[in-house]
């Protein structure tokens, strides 16, 4: 556990006297008991055990900072959000508490479609306000990076705008951001029984976001109130030819044998998987696409049939968890909360629950970079008043985090900004 880089004379910082998470290698904790880890610029540049901490290696200005057997993980990664949209939902809450299904209420006009009136209706200000705050929130226990769809635009003036609310995000706060393009969220009502006509204009903006720098990857709803596998397949037709990666909300529902589709195309992830069946845990362990778990919608909408998790650890597919953070489904701002409810709801271990939120959450979003404790990776760290990581998914309703290093600079407080100015480059 070794392996300093020769980057020159880069600001360093050097931990010591932490419990060390690392997650390295591809099972266990990665524990270090009293160890060290040492950052140069935006990276880790050194990590093992603080008696084998090597003299010389930080540079003479180093920040040292004894953290006295707090525990020292890798910053946590929320994969699958929908943190940029107007209004909220809470009287659709109360109807669905008096039996209205989800469906029904999509059906009936309300639902995403509601969320795009009022999404539509705010102002860019009000857009980005909203989901900063929601950014925020997930900051404050440990979050660096952060994968943003839009979704409630639909149509190219405003999927354009709450993309680039997301995009500002990553300006204005220390968090990376990944965008999604999810104009096959739903049919906008100017579209109504237009369903094909709607995705020839969802992939024909798909060009125009890119060149604008405004998209990381692409995502369709495939399902019975989203859109069909052969719709689909258009959209993922569109993100091949431009060279973008894709990902699906896949048998959240029902089984549309989307996420087959999906690892044919590649996909970074298939998300939500309830009804996943055998045959598509089959495609994505073939294509190593990663299963997206989203306990908080799984919770809320108060499914009871449980994503596949025996077959898909069987089959040795990787797992991620997200909250899914979006106004009808799941309102959650904590990925804490989400790894206590992996653990209660879907019966993964504290370790796997932990690895959905670092190692394979990156892989869900392309990021080779992050997700671990090892040398070369991005110093993106969190230290918790916490003596084993398997305590962030036992306590839920608790926030344990005490501090955030981002690309190697420390957060003012865990959700602030950074303790000063990037230099040129340190930072994406
Ligand atoms: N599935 C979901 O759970 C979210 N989107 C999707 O395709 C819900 C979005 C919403 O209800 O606003
Ligand atoms: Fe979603």
């Amino acid at each position: 556990m070794s392996g300093a880089g020769p980057t020159a004379d880069r600001r360093c910082t050097v931990w010591r006297h932490a419990r060390l998470a690392t997650l390295a290698g591809p099972s266990g904790w990665g524990l270090v008991e009293d160890g060290a880890l040492v950052t140069r610029g935006a990276h880790i540049a050194w990590i093992g055990p603080d008696a084998q901490l090597p003299s010389g290696l930080a540079t003479p200005d180093a920040h040292e900072q004894d953290l006295r057997g707090a525990l020292l993980t890798p910053g946590l990664i929320d994969a699958h959000t929908h943190l940029v949209y107007g209004g909220d939902r809470a009287g659709e809450f109360e109807l669905r508490l008096q039996g209205a299904t989800y469906e029904e209420i999509a059906r009936a006009g309300g639902g995403i479609r509601s969320t795009v009136a009022a999404t539509r209706a705010a102002s860019d200000d009000e857009l980005f306000t909203g989901a900063a705050q929601r950014a925020q929130a997930l900051m404050a226990e440990g979050v660096t990076t952060i994968e943003i769809k839009s979704g409630y635009g639909l149509s190219e003036l405003h999927e354009g705008r709450c993309l680039a609310a997301a995009r500002r995000l990553a300006r204005e706060l220390a968090v990376t951001v990944r965008t999604t393009s999810l104009g096959a969220h739903a049919l906008p009502p100017e579209y109504a029984g237009r369903a094909d006509a709607y995705i020839d204009a969802v992939c024909g903006w798909l060009g125009a976001q890119q060149a604008a720098g405004l998209v990381d990857a692409v995502d369709a709803f495939c399902d019975t109130i989203g859109f069909t596998p052969e719709q689909t397949q258009r959209v993922f037709e569109a993100a091949r030819a431009l060279g973008l990666p894709v990902k699906l909300h896949a048998e959240q529902l029902s089984n549309q044998e989307g996420a087959a589709l999906a690892a044919r195309y590649g996909a970074l992830s298939c998300d939500h998987l309830e009804h996943l069946s055998d045959a598509g845990v089959a495609a994505m362990r073939t294509a190593g696409t990663v299963a997206m778990l989203l306990p908080g919608a799984f919770y809320f909408l108060r499914e009871t049939k449980l994503p596949p998790v025996a077959a898909l650890r069987g089959a040795g597919v990787p797992i991620a968890l997200a909250t899914d953070h979006n106004p009808g489904s799941s309102p959650a701002l904590s990925l804490l909360l989400m790894l206590n409810m992996a653990c209660t709801l879907f019966r993964l271990t504290p370790e796997e629950a932990f690895r959905g939120v670092t190692v394979h959450a990156a892989r869900a979003l392309g990021l080779a970079d992050r997700g671990t404790l090892v040398p070369g990776q991005r110093a993106d760290l969190a230290v918790w008043d916490a003596e084993h990581p398997r305590e962030l998914a036992y306590r839920f309703g608790h926030n344990p985090c005490r501090r955030v290093m981002f690309g190697g600079f420390e957060r003012l407080t865990p959700s602030g900004p950074r303790e000063r100015a990037p230099e040129a480059g340190a930072l994406p």
